[in-house]
């Protein structure tokens, strides 16, 4: 018998480079891997389709009867919805369960973050450590009170201040008790405004502490608990409330007090701040536990000289995720990228050690470093990797300093096994990054009528039309930061402020508009002349993905500062996350959503099988909480979206009219006699 002809292997689809980044660098670094027969995230998402029903957010796998799919009809329902699921659950009740559970992950993950620095904490108030200190104590002492920790003492009649060793080991142990307190709710809803508090208290979602509400979802959308969407939405209002005022800004709260709270500093971002002749160490991650002491040792003397004696310049440390954002912030450290360049930052070959702890940390990293010398370091317990070219040192916050000395030597060793094949892109931007609730208080605020009081004026009088978050990850899905860019600079070229952070932040940066000049290309009249004149960037990095608790507290000290409501929900404000991918986007964007702001997603929500409980969210949302969900894959109508919001917001509240003057150039004053 004749043998069968084999078919020639067909090669694989690969990405284009030009359709899957706007980025030189990102396009750059994804040709060389394809050059190199490096398989990364972009080739996958050519290969990959996603599945339409998950997309659809109606397949539940919550049995072993199913998984159960309940596609949508191809012309869509007429009349009664008859879709049901073996045990009959309906589209609305899957997708409602798959979206609360999608918050209770992202809830988790952010709190848990929270939860290990509170830990540290306790161990520096209890001094069981000597790596980690109190390096802002008055941020101690402004959070204590939410804690019911006194900050003073009477003594013979008179108020003393008390001791802070007391104060910081009160605030521990209180903070310590929100992942499992009773019969109370948690401490920081207080910090929200006086009407947002009343609503979630009449609406019975005011968390009770941090990890039943998470448990709470998990048991709930186990097969046959809750079986109403709105019910179901109703906990995944009070688990995300529990991340936003709770974990998250507990986490954020903490690592100030230890670290030090952000002030605006000069940096750079992007692949380019990786160095041929240095050794270059990538932090990768989230908690900025080990990260903080990763640069104390990257600094220190004796790595710089052993980092010599091997025969490298010296030490360059950059950051990829919100690990990043965490260093960047208080260190000025650059990060070499976003979400989507992780694999990209080894690729280049001059990668000695990537070092990652949680969250957003692709496996195939180990893949990739198997190409290189790199090592790829894990370093969290719950977080190890089943490829064996993986090095796993545990992070032991007692031993700190000691555990993150052993890591940078590891890569300083490691230096001289470099390969010849080294290609660094040349492409970094400068920016000024570190802003804060209260560094936004410094340059914008006031000293006569309240703190954010000029920032308000500007609103006010139209210079400013609105602030816009814009928040959140890459996604291989759509083109890496197109929609991120275009949505930001469609924003302030109308007037509007953006306050980012995660990976849109790193974006921001790499595109260069993170600098105080960047507002005379890009904003229109209005906020090109507030950024000239206080000397700030169009768009503010407030940090990373936990640090969206610091746009919380920013639009509640706008609302206090007067002028433009009583309510978060009264602001002309709009929240966005135009590349979203992780299941922390949808618990941060429930908690915005539920703090009253409008929030619109890009790319899509995983809810478009179920158009009841869509319009639960993006329409009944607004009339309980007065913020609700959007989706706009298309940047400019997104951007646009954000700013038809923001004029309702400014009619309702009566300034719509002193935008019109502002914009006026000098030919219209005139010819109102206005001038
Ligand atoms: O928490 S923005 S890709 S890094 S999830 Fe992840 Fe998304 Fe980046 Fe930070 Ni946030």
């Amino acid at each position: 018998m004749a043998e069968a002809k084999q078919a020639p292997a067909k090669a694989p689809k690969l990405a284009d480079p030009m359709e899957a980044s706007i980025e030189a660098s990102t396009q750059e670094m994804i040709r060389r891997a394809q050059r190199l027969q490096i398989e990364t995230v972009f080739d996958r998402a050519v290969t990959m389709k996603p599945c339409a029903i998950g997309l659809q957010g109606i397949c539940c796998k919550n049995c072993a009867m199913g998984p159960c799919r309940l596609p949508l009809p191809k012309d869509g329902i007429e009349g009664e919805d008859t879709r049901k699921g073996l045990c009959g659950a309906t589209a609305n009740t899957i997708a409602a369960r798959n979206f609360a559970r999608m918050i209770a992950a992202g809830a988790a993950a952010h709190s848990d973050h929270g939860r290990s620095v509170a830990e540290t904490f306790l161990a520096v108030a209890r001094k069981e450590t000597n790596d980690y200190t109190i390096k802002d104590p008055a941020k101690l002492i402004q959070i204590a009170p939410y804690f019911g920790v006194a900050t003073t003492v009477e003594v013979d009649g008179k108020t003393m201040d008390r001791d802070l060793d007391e104060i910081a080991l009160g605030v521990a142990e209180a903070a310590m008790a929100e992942w499992g307190k009773t019969g109370s709710t948690l401490a920081y809803l207080k910090r929200a405004p006086q009407p947002l508090q009343d609503k979630w208290k009449e609406q019975g979602v005011l968390p009770r502490n941090i990890d039943r509400e998470v448990v709470d979802i998990m048991h709930r959308t186990h097969m046959g608990v809750d079986q109403d969407f709105k019910n179901l939405m109703k906990q995944g209002t009070r688990c995300s409330l529990a991340d936003g005022w709770g974990g998250a800004m507990i986490g954020t709260d903490l690592q100030d007090v230890m670290f030090g709270s952000p002030s605006p500093l000069q940096s750079e971002a992007n692949l380019g701040i990786m160095k041929e002749d240095h050794v270059n160490i990538i932090v990768h991650g989230h908690e900025p536990l080990l990260s903080e002491m990763i640069v104390a040792a990257c600094q220190s003397q004796e790595m710089i000289d052993y980092a010599k004696e091997k025969g490298a310049k010296g030490i360059q440390l950059g950051g990829i995720c919100c690990t990043a954002n965490e260093i960047l912030q208080r260190h000025g450290v650059p990060p070499a990228g976003n979400y989507l360049q992780q694999e990209l930052a080894i690729i280049t070959g001059a990668c000695e050690a990537m070092v990652v702890d949680v969250q957003c940390v692709f496996q195939n990293l180990a893949n990739v470093a198997k190409c290189f010398h790199t090592k790829l370091i894990t370093t969290h317990p719950m977080a190890k990797m089943e490829q064996e070219n993986v090095v796993h040192i545990e992070f032991d916050e007692h031993y700190a300093m000691q555990d993150a000395k052993r890591i940078v030597k590891l890569a300083i060793d490691n230096f001289e096994n470099r390969g010849a094949d080294i290609m660094i892109p040349r492409h970094k931007m400068k920016q000024i990054a570190g802003f804060g609730v209260e560094s936004i208080r410094y340059h914008l605020g006031g000293s006569f009528r309240g703190d954010y009081y000029t920032l308000n004026d500007n609103i006010i009088n139209g210079r400013i039309r609105g602030i816009a978050g814009v928040v959140g990850c890459n996604n291989a899905r759509t083109k890496h930061n197109e929609e991120h860019i275009t949505i930001i600079k469609e924003l302030i070229k109308n007037d509007v402020i953006v306050l980012t952070t995660g990976c849109s932040a790193i974006t921001a940066g790499i595109h260069g508009l993170l600098t105080p000049e960047s507002a005379a290309v890009h904003c229109g009249p209005g906020l090109a002349e507030v950024c000239e004149t206080v000397g700030i960037p169009p768009v503010l990095h407030l940090g990373s993905c936990v640090d969206n608790s610091r746009i919380l507290l920013a639009a509640t000290e706008v609302v206090k500062a007067g002028g433009l409501g009583n309510d978060i929900c009264d602001l002309p404000a709009a929240g966005s996350a135009p590349e979203w991918m992780s299941e922390k986007a949808i618990a941060i964007g429930q908690y915005f959503v539920a703090s009253g702001v409008y929030t619109v997603f890009g790319y899509h929500m995983p809810v478009d099988g179920a158009p009841v409980f869509r319009d639960h969210l993006y329409k009944d949302m607004e009339k309980i909480y007065g913020g609700k969900w959007d989706c706009e894959p298309d940047p400019i109508k997104h951007a646009h979206k954000m700013i038809a919001h923001i004029d309702k917001k400014r009619k309702e509240l009566g300034i719509d009219k002193a935008r019109e003057r502002v914009l006026m150039d000098m030919a219209d004053r005139q010819a109102l006699g206005m001038d």
